[in-house]
């Protein structure tokens, strides 16, 4: 045990409780037939807990934790706490980058045998923990190597170095029993269109793709590969714009069937999209696979990675993901970061639990929706119309056809209500 909690007990689940616990997070509530924790699947994620000192563009490091610096001994005591914060708050994922959890070395070898031992370790602590690996991922965008691009990089040796890394992030998450491998491209974009080959770079990131397609498959990795759209910053366009961007890529490339979405809020608001837009159109493709779960202040027009407090847009989130069928290998990570006046190790925990609180609330929202059904009866009676036989067979016809039908029937069609206030109050009584 470190002493960095100290004598924090592990959160229990209080719905009158008034001090650090759990109000509205149950795991073990059935909802649809299915445990809360079932549905939710929380990740912790490593970099915004454990590797961001609370730096901002104006100032740098506010954190002073006890495992900050570039040795292994550091790096365990980092995974301790971790380990000790998953404990506590009782979450049955993590998530990490091969930067957030091992110092880096003077060369690649090196980083990897850090990287390799790291694992190694959080390996041994999973076996007593209950707490499994959601995701792992490459941080491709931090060290300077990267500033133009990994697998988009001018540079073939960085695209190499990318395929290097990635098979070894890779690998590791397959040696924890990951359930999902995410690509991020930070920096697959660009500064200025005035130095960049744009058709080049994107064919570059689709043949990148394809490589690590063929090789989950060459070693049998069985989680899903998710790509995480995001349209800019840190570059100025991001090519993974959104959801509707990905999918014509994936298309391109012949990877729709390969590759799912890992869908984040404020990555969703950055595009100028909600999150359950992003979270539909996703599922309308067969394509959503996990959520980022945060949220943006939504006057800065940053990606301020806050931790999410609104139980309404979660709860619209979460319809769209029931009706997706709920979450097969994704999950719910929080890839949200405290404030950096937020000092205490109690913020961290607060900070979580608050957050599962908002989850649960709004996860229990979208089923009672769901449940009574009327948001549903009223979308399929807006659509009545096409069941009728003229209507199915005007859609397998041509144009000409389709054409005629006005004339030959005298078709006078009246516009109806789309009853946006009505549907809008019947979302207000379960929020
Ligand atoms: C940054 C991204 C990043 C990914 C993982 O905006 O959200 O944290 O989730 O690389
Ligand atoms: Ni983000
Ligand atoms: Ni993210």
């Amino acid at each position: 045990m470190t002493d960095f909690f100290k004598d924090q007990q592990p959160l229990r689940f209080d719905p009158q409780g008034t001090d650090l616990c759990f109000r509205h997070y149950n795991p073990d509530e059935i909802l649809m037939g299915k445990r809360m924790e079932d549905h939710l699947r929380f990740a912790v994620a490593y970099w915004h807990s454990f590797a961001w000192p609370g730096g901002d563009p104006f100032g740098s490091q506010t954190f002073d934790r006890p495992w900050f610096g570039e040795t292994m001994d550091l790096a365990r005591l980092k995974a301790d706490v971790a380990f000790e914060m998953f404990e506590i708050l009782n979450v049955p994922f993590f998530c990490w980058h091969d930067a957030d959890i091992r110092p880096e070395g003077s060369t690649f070898a090196e980083s990897r045998r850090n990287f390799e031992e790291i694992i190694d370790y959080l390996q041994g602590k999973m076996e007593s923990s209950k707490t499994r690996l959601l995701w792992g991922t490459a941080n491709m965008f931090s060290h300077r190597r990267f500033m133009s691009g990994a697998a988009t990089n001018p540079d073939p040796e960085i695209f190499a170095w990318s395929a290097a890394t990635v098979k070894l992030c890779l690998d590791a998450t397959q040696k924890l029993g990951g359930q999902n491998y995410v690509l991020w491209g930070g920096r697959e974009g660009y500064e200025t269109l005035l130095n960049t080959d744009l058709k080049r770079e994107r064919q570059q990131a689709g043949r990148f793709l394809q490589m690590v397609v063929d090789y989950k498959h060459k070693i049998g990795f069985e989680g899903a590969i998710l790509v995480e759209p995001k349209p800019q910053e840190p570059s100025k366009h991001q090519y993974d714009y959104d959801v509707a961007t990905v999918y014509g890529f994936l298309k391109e490339f012949g990877l729709e069937n390969e590759v799912k979405m890992n869908i984040e809020q404020g990555h969703a608001i950055l595009a100028g999209h909600s999150f359950e837009h992003e979270l539909a159109l996703a599922s309308s493709l067969g394509i959503l696979g996990s959520i980022d779960m945060n949220r943006n202040d939504y006057q800065s027009g940053w990606d301020t990675d806050q931790f999410p407090n609104n139980v309404p847009e979660v709860a619209l989130a979460y319809y769209e993901v029931l009706k997706a069928g709920g979450f097969t290998t994704g999950g719910t990570n929080f890839d949200a970061k405290l404030r950096r006046q937020s000092l205490d190790p109690v913020d961290l925990i607060a900070a979580h639990a608050g957050a599962m609180d908002i989850c649960a609330r709004g996860l229990k929202a979208a089923a009672s929706m769901l449940d009574d059904g009327s948001l549903e009866t009223m979308r399929e009676e807006r659509y009545a119309g096409w069941n009728s036989p003229a209507a199915v067979k005007m859609l397998s016809g041509d144009l000409e056809s389709a054409a005629a039908r006005i004339e030959d029937e005298s078709l006078d069609p009246q516009p109806r209500s789309g009853r946006q206030e009505i549907l809008e109050n019947i979302v207000n009584r379960f929020v």
